[in-house]
Parts: C-alpha cells; structure tokens; sequence
C-alpha cells in the first residue's frame, strides 16, 4: 500500500480534503481497479467510493485505513462526505481531469475546488515503488520475454510484421499478463528507422533489423523492453550502429545510481552516440519512468534535474534511426539501488543474429 500518510500531510488542514478521480491514482491508492468511483483523502479518513458494480469486491479487497463507501450519485454522495467533514476546500488532479468535469465539479460540489498541487504530489509519490511494485514490474517482464523468447522461433524471412505482433499479443495474455502494455511495435527493413513504427504487412527480409518494442501488464503495473535483431545477417555498418547503440545504453546503465540525475542519464547515451557521429539520428530521451503507467516520471532527458532514487524504475532505451534505411534501439528497464542500478531484464543485449 502507499504511504497514505504522505498524501494526508499534502493537505494544509482539516478543512480541506483531496479528491482523486483517475483511474490510475485511485487504483495506486486503494490497490482496487475499478473503471469509475473516487477516492477520498481527509485529515482522518481514506474513503474509497465505488457503485454497486464495484461495492462487493472492493469491500473484500480493500484494507484498512480505507473506508469502502458505496454510491449512486457520485457527486451527491461527495458532497454528502464533505459535509460530514466540515470540508471548505477540495484538491483535484488538474493532470487528468477534462476541462468539462473540472466545471461540474466547480458547479456542483459544496467546498471550493482547488486544481493546483495534487497531480504532482500523487507523481512524486509514485516515483518511487514499494518492493510490492517492482515485484509486480519484473512479472509483468518476465511475461514479456517468455513470449518473445517463444515467438523468436517464427522469425523468419517470409513471416510479416503483423503475424509477428498477433503472436506476441497472445502469448502475453496466455503466459498471464493482463494485457500488453502499448500498441506492440514489431517492425522490419526500412521501418526500423521509425522509432514508433506500426506493424504492417512488410515481409521479413534476409538481412534486415527486426526491431521489438514490447512489454505487458501484470496487476496494474507495466513492462518495457526493445530488442534489435538481425534476420540470417548482418552487414558491418549495421553491427557498427548497433555495437554503438549498445554502448551508448551500457554508459547510461553505469550512470542510473542514487543521487545522479536523470538528466546525466541521458547524457552519458547522448554524449557517447554524438561522439560517434549520430547525435542527429538519436531525437528522442533515452528513458522513462515505469509503473501503473508506461510513461511516467521521471523522463531521463538533460533537461531533466529530478535526483534519481532508491526504487525507481526507469528505462534506458537509446536509439539510432537512419532515415529510410533501418534503426536500432535496445531498451531495458532499471531498478535504481544505491551506487548499482538492477538490470530487470533477463534477455542478452549483444546483437542476435537469428
Ligand atoms: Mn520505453
């Protein structure tokens, strides 16, 4: 469970209460998926707030401090609370709630709405995972790499993009990941050098890059790995670029330690691919934080100062993209322990040549 305590001192006093609306913050909370309800923070209570789809369940998963509460009218039921509590004031999460429920919200409920503060608060909570979480994050990449050790066999000149990611797809779900944790990427030939390609009907090649961006989903949390391979051969340029790409990730991977910012991070990959000539084909950051969501903070970028932390998790995931030709990118997730970042991957990084 998160430190709710944390959360309860973000609130100024016992007049003024949080209310948590997205999906992801109230399952970070309670623990409980549910598509709709809220979650409530006051100076003396956590109040989980479900309908009838949701009450059973959640009153058997749900621990204490959290109240279960059901409810028929989300906002009734709200102002109900709030009025039991004396409350005058209510935080928001101004990150995700629509600009037309932040006016119902304003309209409808009794205390004062307040859309400053309680986004960040609830990132910089989920920044740093509790052992519960990482373990759930190394599941959901052990799903990952099952299924992508297996589908390794079917990767053949002949085969397309598209067989290849419906593969992976169901060997996620039948080695129990919930879901996968984005669009899967499985590109070939020229289309690796799209960072964020979509798998067609393009046909494995001899020779070719076959790139893998893939992770799943267990319980909540999410997975994220990219494997580069080459299809029978490969030519020097492209054991060149790779062996750079590789580098450049292993000079990030030393530089992922307590009290280093994410920012020298990405320059240590940055730095190392510029020296050797490509800087102008690696445009994007070379990581970010990983959890209930595949992008969260931290993103490692030089612009980025945060102080990196014990039991973050982030990605190191340099690339090189040359342009109607191919790319390369190897990406793997990083547990952040002391002076030592754990490697959460259990699949080699060195080129495969299949
Ligand atoms: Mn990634």
């Amino acid at each position: 469970m998160p430190d709710l305590i944390r959360l309860r001192e973000f609130l100024p006093d016992g007049k003024c209460a949080a209310l948590v609306t997205s999906e992801v913050s109230r399952r970070y909370l309670s623990g409980f998926p549910a598509s709709a309800g809220a979650f409530v923070v006051t100076q003396s209570r956590f109040i989980l707030a479900v309908d009838f789809r949701y009450y059973e369940a959640a009153q058997k998963a749900v621990q204490p401090p959290i109240e279960v509460v059901r409810c028929t009218r989300l906002i009734d039921d709200l102002n109900r609370i709030f009025l039991q509590e004396n409350i005058e004031s209510v935080y928001i999460e101004d990150e995700s709630v629509t600009v037309a429920y932040c006016s119902e919200l304003q309209t409808a409920l009794i205390p004062q709405v307040l859309t400053e503060g309680l986004s960040a608060k609830l990132n910089e909570m989920r920044l740093i995972k509790s052992d519960e979480e990482v373990e759930k994050i190394i599941t959901a990449q052990r799903i990952t790499e099952r299924a992508y050790t297996e589908v390794l066999n079917m990767l053949k000149p002949g085969v397309t993009e598209r067989q290849i990611a419906v593969e992976l797809e169901h060997l996620i779900k039948v080695y129990g990941g919930e879901r996968v944790a984005f669009d899967l990427i499985c590109i070939t030939g020229e289309n690796t050098s799209l960072p964020h390609g979509v798998p067609g009907d393009r046909v494995v090649k001899e020779g070719d890059f076959f790139t893998f961006d893939i992770g799943a989903v267990y319980d909540g949390y999410h997975s994220d790995m990219t494997r580069t391979v080459a299809v029978k051969s490969a030519t020097d340029e492209m054991r060149m670029i790779y062996e750079t790409v590789l580098q450049a990730h292993l000079k990030a991977a030393r530089a992922i330690t307590a009290g280093n910012t994410a920012a020298k991070v990405d320059i240590a990959a940055r730095d190392h691919i510029d020296s050797c000539g490509y800087g102008a084909y690696f445009g994007h950051s070379t990581g970010h934080g990983v959890g209930l969501m595949i992008h969260e903070d931290p993103t490692v970028y030089r612009t980025n100062h945060t102080v990196l932390r014990d039991n973050m998790v982030i990605t190191d995931e340099p690339g090189i993209y040359l342009p109607g030709r191919f790319g390369v990118r190897i990406e793997d997730m990083y547990l952040v322990k002391g002076e030592y970042a754990v490697d959460l991957a259990g699949i080699p990084k060195e080129l495969t040549i299949i």
